[in-house]
């Protein structure tokens, strides 16, 4: 017997900055219908999907920037995926800034079963950019300023007939977000992701480059910890001088691509997602109970001088 859960990735086209929160949910809502309508259990979406990326702008008082942010969830603008969700037997993860009750500020991402009820919720932990304002960019990335750090960890969910995990689009370029949850025998990971296709700072990068090293990161979280990864991005133009390079895609447990989009649009894609092909490589190659030696790894750094020997 196959544990065949069918994904879908929501990519999302540009979410403008005067386009509300009402419009917004509108096209995930057709995205939902459209996943049902091709059998998924699962549906994803990106980061910040509510709203456009709004730590681009800079705002010297930071409580104007809470206007991107929700203060509970659902609410009424996103009850009606709720609606759907429970009324069609359909999971989703949603990604959206979070302020609590006690005013903390994170960038979130939930993960919601079939019957509509909020079952894991995670919040970002590598927040990139800075904190003030640094005109010499082409344009600002201020996660640091708006965003603090998730206080979550990156726990895994039994839900849906799987074991499940989240993060957040910079957390993708890190090993350590998946191998925290690979040691918890993660067997699907949702991320969604606004990456512009350039670097605010210059340097080397194209958009090519960027791409690869978004894949490369998620084929190598998803190889070396024997785990489906559903990559979704924002896509196109939110604001003049500031593209979103999409790509979103579906990975297996053996870091291969099977599914990617292919515009810069509102765009689903879907997968069966066999969560028993996880198994072949984390009972053999990937085994850490048999094969990870982290007793030997402070030699390793020892020799190489990092940090002195031990008395
Ligand atoms: N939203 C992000 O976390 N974006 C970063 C960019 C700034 C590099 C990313 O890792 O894609």
């Amino acid at each position: 017997m196959t544990r065949i859960v069918r994904v879908a990735a929501a990519q999302q086209g540009p979410n403008l900055e005067t386009d509300s929160r009402e419009v917004i949910v509108t096209r995930l809502l057709d995205m939902m219908k459209q996943a049902k309508s091709k059998g998924a259990d699962l549906v994803v979406y990106t980061e910040t999907a509510l709203t456009t990326f709004f730590p681009r702008f800079y705002a010297e008082d930071r409580a104007e920037m809470d206007l991107w942010f929700e203060r509970e969830m659902p609410n009424d603008a996103t009850r009606p995926l709720f609606d759907y969700a429970a009324d069609n037997k359909i999971g989703f993860s949603l990604g959206f800034a979070e302020l609590t009750p006690d005013g903390h500020h994170f960038n979130t991402q939930i993960l919601v079963d079939k019957d509509g009820k909020t079952v894991g919720k995670y919040r970002k932990v590598h927040l990139p950019g800075h904190v003030e304002l640094e005109p010499e960019r082409r344009f600002q990335h201020l996660e640091k300023r708006y965003f603090e750090p998730g206080n979550l960890g990156f726990p895994v969910w039994r839900t849906m007939g799987g074991v499940m995990g989240m993060c957040i689009c910079n957390d993708r370029r890190w090993p350590e977000t998946y191998r925290v949850m690979g040691l918890q025998g993660v067997e699907l990971v949702m991320l969604g992701y606004n990456t512009p296709s350039w670097n605010g700072l210059g340097g080397p990068d194209t958009p090519e480059l960027r791409h690869h090293h978004s894949r490369l990161s998620m084929q190598a979280g998803a190889y070396q910890n024997a785990t489906w990864v559903v990559g979704v991005a924002k896509a196109g133009e939110e604001a003049p001088g500031y593209h979103l390079m999409g790509g979103s895609c579906i990975i297996n447990p053996d870091g291969q691509v099977v599914a990617e989009a292919q515009t810069e649009d509102d765009e689903v894609i879907v997968h069966d997602c066999d969560l028993d092909a996880c198994a072949f490589l984390k009972n053999s190659t990937f085994n850490f109970d048999a094969h990870r030696r982290t007793e030997h790894y402070g030699l390793i750094t020892e020799r190489t001088g990092a940090v002195p020997p031990p008395e």
